[in-house]
């Protein structure tokens, strides 16, 4: 928190509105309610620029796991004739110019205020306001708080005895350098095998002397088939553009394809193995939809593991490695998959170097490197690809407190306690885009993102037009929503990887509880089109 004494940034101005963020989220949400309804709104973003997730994650091999052509926004032809991407997968360069591009097309920034992070955030009930403050001492006041700051971006960073002692020099993927890390001839320790040191290996191992890869739990991943955009697919997209947004919005995960309709159980091996092998071939997360069990029965997840397993066995020359590599304690998909461009063809190379930190654990870092229990490997460089404090991490780091002094930190000890994932009780007026007990990182994310941004900005006009001022929902209403988002999640195969950041499981400390909604994308925006349509149902207006 800031010691500097907060100033009013505009003494006497009281926004409609704040949106903290600006990412997909905010640039969304800020046009919505300042060109749509015509509301006074400033936006704080901590970083010097606009893109959010995109602004802070700069890893060497950053990208997209998506396809471009639905990671995107979708909620205007104009935007989307302006812009043409150039691969399969956009890399974070292309996406922060995409953003960038995006904030100027809607003239966004004159109402975003850059570095400026928000550190505290405050209800006053009596002026039914919100009191925000910043870490470079300034202080806004607003009638609504919209926070867009993402489900991945309080970095989660290992508290490794004597890392402080560390001669070299260490980074976290999620606050990379903009200028980027030399790694040219020097050796280099990769800590963490999910999508990000997945997708970091490769690129680091073709520049580093030496890469040692620090494995904690080994991950199942598909190759990408990353590649540049052709203009009769761009052609395409356009033409179908109607049709993918409709795809994408009635679908599990805000993908624009289907799910197999058929069981992993009903087809013979050999169909199986085909289905597995295009999937295989054709690249990318469309991998889970091969059949329609996948994550909800264990048996015919198994087949998909196994050959994943395989797979692993096929690429990875020395049996050895390819073993640590294999994933044997949780079923694919059930953790966040990653896809790759040659990851785990990365250990073939000489200069690479695989350690379990599962057999082997780290015990200590030294000013020369990294000690396991049972070697001393020297080192000039770590890289943290730790992951991050999801979902509850960005919200609580605000440090809200809401009505009677109620803080966000104490009203979610045992997990988050929301309603839809867009309002918690006791903190009126506050939205949350994407928060937990929504779909979020379950699905695309501009896809989940657009829903969120039209349900606050119709809610916000709703209440406008009837004269009120204040929304919060009922505690019995978030009591039916949590269990619900349990109960959605008891249905499929995700609450069983015991090692999950969707549990809270990689944060020590966290409440154990599965956080986004995994019902789906178009039954979530159904509960939410009903709850509206019957006059905000489990919502105090007043
Ligand atoms: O983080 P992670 P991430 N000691 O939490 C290990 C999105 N994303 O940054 O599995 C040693 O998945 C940890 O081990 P374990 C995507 O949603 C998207 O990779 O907890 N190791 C794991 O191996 C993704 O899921 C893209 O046992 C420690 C790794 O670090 C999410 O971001 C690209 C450790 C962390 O994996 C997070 O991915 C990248 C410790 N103390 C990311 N603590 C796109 O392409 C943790 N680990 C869009």
């Amino acid at each position: 928190m800031s010691h500097t004494r907060a100033v009013n940034a505009e003494p006497g101005r009281r926004y409609d509105a704040i949106i903290v963020g600006a990412g997909f989220s905010g640039l969304y949400q800020l046009h919505m309610l300042r060109d749509r309804l015509g509301l006074d709104v400033r936006l704080l973003e901590a970083g010097d620029g606009v893109g959010g997730t995109w602004y802070w994650n700069r890893y060497p091999g950053a990208r997209c796991d998506s396809e471009s052509y639905y990671y995107c926004y979708t909620f205007s032809d104009e935007l989307q004739d302006q812009w043409q991407w150039s691969e399969r997968y956009p890399d974070h360069n292309e996406i922060r110019r995409y953003l960038n591009h995006v904030a100027d097309r809607l003239e966004l920034r004159p109402n975003i205020q850059l570095g400026t992070r928000v550190t505290q955030a405050t209800y006053d009930d009596l002026k039914n306001s919100w009191l925000v403050s910043t870490g470079n001492g300034q202080r806004f006041e607003a009638q609504f708080l919209v926070t867009a700051v993402g489900c991945l971006s309080t970095a989660n960073v290992p508290s490794i005895p004597g890392l402080e002692t560390f001669a070299g020099e260490h980074y976290h993927t999620g606050r990379w350098p903009d200028n980027g890390v030399v790694f040219e001839g020097k050796r280099v320790g990769l800590i963490g095998t999910g999508s990000t040191g997945i997708q970091a290996a490769p690129v680091i191992a073709e520049q580093a002397g030496k890469l040692t890869v620090f494995q904690r739990t080994a991950n199942y991943s598909v190759p990408a088939r990353n590649g540049p955009v052709d203009q009769s697919f761009r052609d395409w997209a356009t033409t179908n553009r109607e049709a993918i947004r409709a795809k994408s919005r009635s679908s599990v995960n805000g993908h624009p394809f289907d799910v197999s309709d058929r069981s992993a159980l009903e087809v013979s091996d050999e169909e199986r193995e085909q289905a597995y092998q295009a999937a295989w071939e054709r690249g990318g997360l469309r991998f889970r939809a091969t059949f329609k069990d996948l994550l909800t029965d264990e048996a015919a997840n198994e087949t998909a593991s196994q050959f994943i397993r395989e797979k692993i066995h096929n690429i990875v020359k020395d049996p050895a490695t390819a073993e640590k590599l294999t994933p044997r304690d949780h079923l694919y998909a059930t953790k966040r998959p990653p896809i790759d461009t040659h990851y785990f063809e990365t250990f073939n190379r000489d200069n690479v170097e695989l350690v379990d930190i599962k057999a082997t654990p780290i015990v200590e870092i030294v000013p020369e490197g990294i000690r396991t229990s049972d070697a001393f490997i020297p080192l000039d460089v770590i890289v943290f690809a730790t992951g991050f404090d999801a979902l509850t991490g960005p919200l609580l780091a605000l440090n809200i407190e809401g009505r009677g002094g109620l803080q966000l930190k104490d009203a979610w000890a045992h997990g988050p306690r929301t309603y839809l994932g867009l309002q918690s009780p006791g903190f009126p007026n506050l939205f949350t885009i994407t928060g937990p007990g929504s779909p979020s990182v379950l699905t695309n994310m501009p896809i989940a993102i657009e829903q969120h941004v039209e349900w606050i900005t119709r809610c916000i006009a709703e209440m406008r037009n009837r004269g009120a001022t204040r929304i919060e929902p009922t505690p019995t209403a978030a009591e039916k929503w949590v269990q619900h988002v349990n109960e959605t999640a008891q249905a499929t195969l995700l609450p069983m990887a015991s090692s999950s950041w969707y549990l809270g499981a990689n944060v020590p400390g966290k409440p154990r509880v599965f956080m986004p909604y995994a019902g789906g994308m178009a039954r979530y925006e159904k509960i939410c089109g009903e709850v509206a349509g019957k006059g905000y149902e489990g919502f105090l207006i007043s």
